[in-house]
């Protein structure tokens, strides 16, 4: 066959496009189509790194200084453009990380809902005013940036995660070294280019793709790094805290997740279906939120479980490119290994392969890395798939006597990021609320996604540091300086203990 010429991509430095100090790229691939490549970018190692925040650090003066509104109109522009853009980004998205194409326009949408918010952000960079307990005295509080900050994001969100770390990092004055994950960045530059043209000073955001370990260590190690915001594994979440704990540098980590769905036996089952299909199985269970355990009351679990799987058979596989395509492929080889390798494991551990497990062949198929939807039943609770984190379409089912059991299973686990209850009694709904150990907790919806302006992240293994978005993005993102003004310089010394 020709060779095809892809384009290569460079990395962004100090506002020029340049290539890695390595000399090396590296292909990306369309998880739909393997062999299908979409384009090439650079492999950077620790000096491009260092340059990134060399580059970082020379413009945080003059980005500090800007005006938080003026900072706030780029990104408004910004987020024009991305609305002008919708569909290259969410073609982009679905061709890189496999995720279908209702889910990437989704995911569009939900970035520029992120950048509008966050360009508002500029105008409401609040500290507070009090009364001092001394004469003649204002007291009050300001705003500063953290610094530089380094954006380490995964690859199952290409677009929307970036998109929350940077729009509040840079509204609140910071300058930026941003690492996507080394199999989607081609997403990531778009990004870049867009805040490039919205008007970006150079050196406010930097990029670095390729492959993590050096280059994350680096910017992790580094002593003109002043904060961390990082999404993925809790393996290298907790590596990475540990780490960044030496130069006490301030961090953000969003992590795992086993999220729960509890069904109670009043639930409108009907609804508490879909929102647990769509939980487990939509976006191809690859997000941290996925629904990956459901817990049913024991009056209706069988009755349910017959309806799950048949409404589980009906979800039509595919390339994400194509309508009405409910589960696209996972979105890399190590993906599929690892889920399929998951599934190996629930069956020898004795749980019940109820549904699904097949790594998919034939000529829809080949070519794409894609696993059917899995249900297994009769699982128990300290078995390793009702533990850890798979991250594909596994959803694993429980029994429970009543609702304390169904809590009690629900916090069986080391994460906690998201949990769901379906019911209509309002007493055991907010018990509920008040007993289970998660982050963001839903009643009557599905454990996926939040909205921009409300706080998003969890507790236990699946998070440290301060929560991502809304205001508590803005409280991460920046030092607060309290401020005492003695107006009528009257005292000699310090009057307060
Ligand atoms: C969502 O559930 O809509 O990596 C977002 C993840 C999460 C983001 C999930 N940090 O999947």
């Amino acid at each position: 066959m020709e060779a095809v010429q892809v384009p290569i991509h460079r990395i962004f430095i100090n506002g020029q496009w340049v290539e890695s100090a390595s000399g090396r790229t590296y292909e990306i691939n369309n998880p739909a189509h393997t062999d299908q490549v979409l384009g090439a970018v650079q492999a950077a190692v620790v000096p491009d790194a260092e340059a990134a925040v060399e580059a970082a650090h020379a413009a945080l003066k003059a980005w500090a200084g800007t005006p938080a509104p003026q900072r706030g109109a780029i990104l408004y522009k910004a987020f024009e453009l991305l609305r002008d853009r919708q569909d290259e980004f969410a073609r982009s998205i679905t061709l890189e990380e496999g995720k279908t194409l209702p889910d990437a326009k989704g995911e569009v949408k939900r970035s520029m809902n992120i950048m509008e918010y966050a360009a508002g952000e500029g105008r409401r960079m609040f500290g507070y005013t009090t009364p001092s307990e001394l004469t003649n005295t204002v007291a009050y509080t300001v705003r500063r940036p953290l610094g530089v900050v380094a954006i380490i994001t995964p690859w199952n969100f290409p677009l929307a995660i970036p998109a929350w770390k940077i729009a509040p990092a840079l509204v609140c004055g910071n300058t930026l070294v941003f690492k996507p994950a080394s199999s989607t960045p081609l997403t990531a530059v778009k990004l870049v280019e867009l805040f490039e043209e919205a008007g970006l000073p150079p050196g406010v955001l930097n990029l670095v793709t390729g492959p993590g370990a050096s280059v994350g260590d680096c910017l992790v190690n580094h002593p003109k790094v002043n904060g961390i915001s990082f999404t993925g594994s809790t393996e290298i979440g907790s590596r990475l805290y540990v780490q960044a704990a030496e130069t006490l540098k301030k961090v953000q980590c969003e992590m795992g997740g086993k999220n729960a769905v509890i069904v109670l036996a009043d639930a409108d089952i009907d609804k508490t279906l879909r929102g647990v299909v769509q939980g487990a199985f939509g976006s191809t269970g690859q997000r941290c939120t996925a629904t990956s355990r459901v817990i049913v009351e024991e009056s209706i679990y069988e009755p349910f479980i017959e309806e799950l799987i048949r409404q589980t058979s009906q979800l039509k596989i595919g390339d994400g490119m194509d309508e009405g395509i409910d589960v696209s492929p996972t979105a890399s080889e190590s993906q599929y290994s690892k889920i399929m390798e998951y599934i190996g494991i629930g069956t020898e551990e004795g749980a019940r392969l109820a549904y699904g497990g097949r790594g998919l062949t034939g000529p829809e198929y080949d070519g794409g890395y894609y696993v059917e939807p899995t249900i297994f039943t009769d699982v128990q609770e300290d078995m390793r798939i009702a533990q850890e984190e798979i991250f594909g379409p596994v959803l694993t089912v429980f029994k429970a006597v009543d609702l304390d059991d169904a809590i009690r299973l629900a916090n069986s686990v080391k994460f906690g990021l998201s949990s769901s209850i379906y019911t209509h009694d309002l007493s055991k709904g907010f018990q509920y609320v008040d007993q289970v150990e998660a982050g963001m907790v839903h009643i009557n919806s599905p454990t996926l996604g939040g909205e921009v302006h409300l706080p998003f992240g969890g507790m236990k293994a699946s998070g440290v540091g301060a929560r991502e978005q809304g205001t508590e993005a803005v409280n991460f993102f920046s030092e607060v300086v309290t401020v005492y003004i003695d107006y009528a310089a009257s005292r000699t010394q310090a009057k307060f203990i």
